[in-house]
């Protein structure tokens, strides 16, 4: 039975609307009007039992960005048919963003190991024995050598991460040089220093910083369980500094650190609740290293569904509905079939290279066969 024509109606103006928006985002081939043989089309995806849309409100106008969002609301997203809950983050994706498009970010530890917190999932926290040693901060040459190989293999940001609890003021003289001269050479530049004084943030803004990483992780109520050496409100209090100093925020979490639903929902909630959205949301499966506590003897974490990951992810695109959701951590030991969930789910970003801080991450081939075989394209 073909669609009833009301369906095909509805449709159809949700593909205008999103086509107002952003023409780009909408192919022609999404549009069923178009397909060569419409009924026929649509009797083969109506025999297939895909339950479009018929428990969702159609979407008749542009996505609002939305700062309220209660913990039912999540919790409600959270807990849709699979099936629906990526319908809705696939429409939503649709709404904002060209679906075949990966923003690429690489990633380099400028200062690797040795740190005085004491994050449960991370292997540079000093205390833990996970065979990471301590380093110094690298030299800004080194540095941008990096950053042009990053460029060269397709990369459009560069990351520079640092296990501080906080810079010193003269290791961030160093940092703005290697800011000033990753910019220079047409890139994105984007650091996770730990905590910021204002004054350190209006440097970094001064020296060319588009965007400052800096993740809530988990929910307010499990944060205590994972680090006891800051406080999520420290977490919040610089996410505000460098968003008054005008840099663009990427803050997300970790999934599968043995935290339970009500967790995630809490991160999400929080997330989708700052005055202003983070404009990079990464979100992170945990990557287990032995000697944290999070991989290591009795406490060891048992591993998260991966389609928990893919909700979490859904429930980030629907929620921060213009925010880049990036496909982080974890990769390495992902299936294609998940991470190409996670596409479909709305993520947008990955890091691309076969390291991240101080664990692998897939390989570039490996990652462009990927995106080839999904049909997917690095943003510009
Ligand atoms: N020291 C700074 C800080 O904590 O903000 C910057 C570097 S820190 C390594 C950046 C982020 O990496 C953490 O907030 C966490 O989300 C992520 N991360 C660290 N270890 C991880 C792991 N084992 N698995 C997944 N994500 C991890
Ligand atoms: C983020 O959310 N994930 C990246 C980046 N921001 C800095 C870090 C992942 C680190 C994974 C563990 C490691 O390689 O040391
Ligand atoms: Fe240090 Fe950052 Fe690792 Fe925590 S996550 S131990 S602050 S490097």
């Amino acid at each position: 039975m073909p669609y009833p024509r009301s369906q095909c109606d509805e449709n159809a103006a949700y593909l205008a609307s999103a086509a107002a928006i952003n023409p780009a985002a909408v192919p022609l081939h999404y549009d069923p009007r178009a397909w060569p043989d419409n009924s026929g089309a649509i009797e083969v995806r109506q025999g297939k039992n895909m339950s479009l849309a018929h428990d969702v409100p159609p979407h008749t106008a542009a996505t609002k960005l939305r700062h309220d969002w209660t913990r039912a609301e999540v919790h409600a997203l959270f807990a849709l048919p699979f099936p629906d809950l990526m319908f809705r983050a696939a429409q939503t994706h649709r709404e904002n963003f060209d679906p075949a498009e990966v923003q690429i970010s690489t990633l380099l530890s400028i200062k690797t190991g040795g740190c005085p917190e004491d994050c449960a999932y991370c292997p540079q926290a000093a205390q833990y024995d996970t065979g990471v040693k301590a380093e110094k901060l690298m030299a800004v040459e080194a540095v941008l050598a990096e950053a042009r190989a990053a460029k060269a293999s397709g990369a459009s940001r560069f990351c520079m991460g640092a296990a501080w609890r906080s810079p010193k003021d003269r290791d961030l003289d160093s940092v703005c040089a290697m800011v000033e001269g990753v910019k220079a050479l047409g890139l994105e530049t984007c650091a996770t220093l730990g905590m910021l004084t204002r004054e350190q943030a209006a440097q970094l803004k001064a020296s060319g910083l588009d965007y400052y990483n800096h993740n809530l992780d988990t929910s307010p109520e499990y944060y205590d369980a994972i680090i006891t050496t800051r406080t999520y409100q420290d977490r919040l209090d610089t996410l505000d500094t460098v968003r008054d100093a005008g840099i663009h925020v990427c803050c997300g979490g970790i999934v599968g650190m043995g935290e339970g639903l009500e967790d995630r929902v809490g991160m999400i909630a929080t997330l989708a609740s700052l005055p202003v959205h983070p404009e990079s949301v990464p979100i992170n499966m945990l990557v287990q290293v032995e000697g944290t506590p999070l991989a290591t003897g009795a406490t060891k974490t048992p591993k998260l569904d991966p389609l928990d990951f893919v909700r979490t992810i859904a429930v980030a695109r629907i929620t921060m509905p213009a925010s880049v959701v990036r496909l982080s951590a974890g990769r390495e030991d992902m299936s294609e079939e998940t991470q190409a969930l996670c596409f479909l789910a709305g993520a947008n970003s990955i890091f691309y290279g076969p390291k991240l801080l101080t664990t692998p991450n897939p390989g570039r081939d490996r990652d462009m066969r990927l995106l080839d075989k999904l049909g997917l394209r690095p943003m510009e």
